[in-house]
């Protein structure tokens, strides 16, 4: 049988396994598929310079890129291997399918809060597959001889091989066959057709119960308990944005950024599915009390309305990690008082339902800021990728620090005692925002008209405010900026200033001044360990 009959077959058998394991997830939960469990093992491994350049290189579609790979492994390298296995012996092929099934076993029940059940998806692709393998075998070696190829496989093959688009021998009548099987090393009559048809049939398959799967545990029922959450009136509500903090220049980051643009990072293969009703946040630890609140019980408590600027430490000087929201929650001290913190405590250990987990000076979110538990962004009951039901907000914090999305529990704790996600992976344990600003207008290597343009762009420094926006050109003096109006320091402030632009290329620089009168310095850091520094730097032609 030729190489790529081999290959073929268990290419065929391994996407029927990952067919059926992904429609048995759709029951199971979307999380239990082994692809996305080997991924997530895989993400959590990777060390973090690696993890660093894929993001850098991928973008938000590195997790695509993740989970395309571990398909692409299985399909093309693990997969072909079992069809070979499988031709010598078919006992062979089924010890490489159990292998390829103990490594989704160990991916899945190694997730943080993973049950035995969550083994059913694994178990039953394996099966699946392993009944697909052992019927492909059956077809391409031209089930219906009897079980010729022990003792005298040459004489028969020549037929067989000889006329491969003839008529379909055997087969279809419903006479049972014995098992096939061969003495190692000695080649099986092959069955092209029966083969071709067999595999079309089984990619048909495969293909079909993969859709159904994805749809049926696509995220429906958290979806629909989502619409059904009535959003109280804050009882604290967000002082009104000024008229002037938009200047609506074409171009320019709106100061409001709407939840469809507003960037995302988090380490989550699939975005956690928490159904409210299920939900609780459990505080423990160094506390008086330890309480568990429900959604419910959270959304009766006095709501407090915010504006405020989250950042990614990632995030490189003039990239997109930024965005400003209109946030609605509960004010995390006032949920942390009722439990009684313990003196000597220094740090909030919070964890996702995904089990990522962050890290956050206790005194910044006890100090009066607008650290919330949020339930709703601009508007709108939280969407699922931000963190439904509930996540934090810490304004003055990085996310990786403070904005545990999809938060189930807080263990108040030590810095020395304890450590968050990133911080063994080589980022600071506590990571207060450096002052930062970005040129939005023009966009880097733009062409634009001589004469008056407009240059603008947005600067932040969460909690103190941005005092200053300073611009120069091609390296001459440093020109104030016309800054917007904002509505506290816990948001960005647009920035702008107009600039006679003569023919040639251009070098234009911009640095911003805190409320503490810091001015961000110009010298590069890069963005590990605690966010990089230095100024956005772009060229334009002016022509
Ligand atoms: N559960 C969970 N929460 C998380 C993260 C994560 O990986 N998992 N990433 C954090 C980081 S690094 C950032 S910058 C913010 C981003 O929040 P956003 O995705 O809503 O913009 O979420 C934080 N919260
Ligand atoms: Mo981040």
């Amino acid at each position: 049988m030729p190489a790529w009959a081999r290959a073929l077959l268990g290419l065929v058998a391994g996407g029927v396994a990952l067919g059926i394991a992904q429609l048995v997830a759709a029951f199971v939960g979307p999380e239990t598929f082994p692809v996305l469990a080997v991924g997530d093992a895989t993400v959590d491994l990777t060390p973090a310079p690696v993890k660093e350049f894929a993001i850098r290189t991928f973008g938000e579609s590195d997790k695509a890129v993740l989970v395309g790979g571990v398909l692409v492994v299985v399909l093309f390298g693990v997969a072909p291997l079992i069809g070979m296995l499988a031709l010598r012996r078919l006992s062979y092929g089924f010890a490489g399918l159990a292998v390829f099934g103990v490594v989704g076993l160990l991916a899945v029940l190694t997730r943080p809060e993973a049950g035995v059940l969550d083994a059913l998806p694994t178990l039953a692709g394996v099966g699946a597959g392993a009944w697909a393998l052992a019927w492909l075998v059956r077809r391409a070696t031209g089930d219906g001889e009897p079980v010729h190829t022990i003792g005298a496989p040459s004489s028969l093959q020549p037929a067989r091989a000889g006329a491969p688009d003839g008529p379909a021998s055997g087969g279809g009548d419903g006479v049972e066959r014995p098992a096939v099987m061969w003495v190692a090393g000695e080649p099986p009559a092959f069955d092209r057709r029966r083969l071709l048809t067999g595999a079309a049939g089984g990619v048909a398959a495969a293909g079909a119960t993969y859709l159904l799967g994805r749809t049926l545990g696509g995220r429906q029922t958290v979806d629909i308990a989502r619409a059904g959450v009535a959003l109280p009136k804050p009882a604290t509500p967000a002082r009104p944005i000024p008229a002037g903090a938009d200047l609506r220049i074409g171009g320019l980051s709106p100061f409001i950024t709407p939840n469809k643009d507003f960037y995302r990072v988090d380490t989550a293969l699939i975005v956690p599915q928490v159904d409210p009703d299920d939900w609780t946040l459990r505080i423990h630890g160094m506390v008086d009390r330890p309480v568990e609140i429900t959604y419910a019980d959270l959304l009766k408590m006095p709501l407090t309305e915010a504006d405020v600027t989250l950042t990614c430490v990632s995030n490189e000087v003039g990239g997109p990690l930024a965005g400003n929201a209109r946030w609605l929650g509960v004010r995390m001290a006032e949920v942390l008082r009722q439990a009684g913190l313990q003196s000597g405590a220094d740090m909030l250990l919070s964890t996702s339902e995904d089990g990522f987990t962050c890290g956050t000076p206790l005194d910044v979110v006890m100090d009066g800021r607008d650290a919330l538990f949020a339930v709703a962004m601009n508007g709108e009951v939280l969407p699922v990728d931000h963190g439904f039901p509930v996540r934090q907000v810490v304004p003055g914090l990085y996310g990786y620090v403070s904005a545990t999305k999809w938060v189930v529990d807080i263990k108040v704790t030590r810095f020395d005692r304890d450590q968050a996600y990133w911080t063994p992976r080589g980022w600071s344990a506590k990571g207060p925002i450096k002052t930062q600003s970005r040129i939005d207008v023009p966009k880097p290597a733009d062409t634009l008209k001589p004469g008056r343009n407009t240059v603008a762009g947005v600067a932040w420094a969460q909690h103190t405010g941005v005092d200053a926006v300073e611009v120069r050109f091609d390296g001459g003096e440093w020109r104030q900026a016309k800054l917007a109006e904002v509505p506290g320091p816990d948001t960005w402030r647009q920035w702008s200033i107009d600039w006679d632009a003569r023919p040639g290329e251009h070098r234009i620089e911009v640095r911003a001044t805190d409320a503490s009168g810091y001015t961000q310095t110009g010298e590069l850091a890069p963005v590990a360990p605690d966010g990089a520094t230095g100024w956005h730097t772009i060229t334009v032609n002016v022509v």
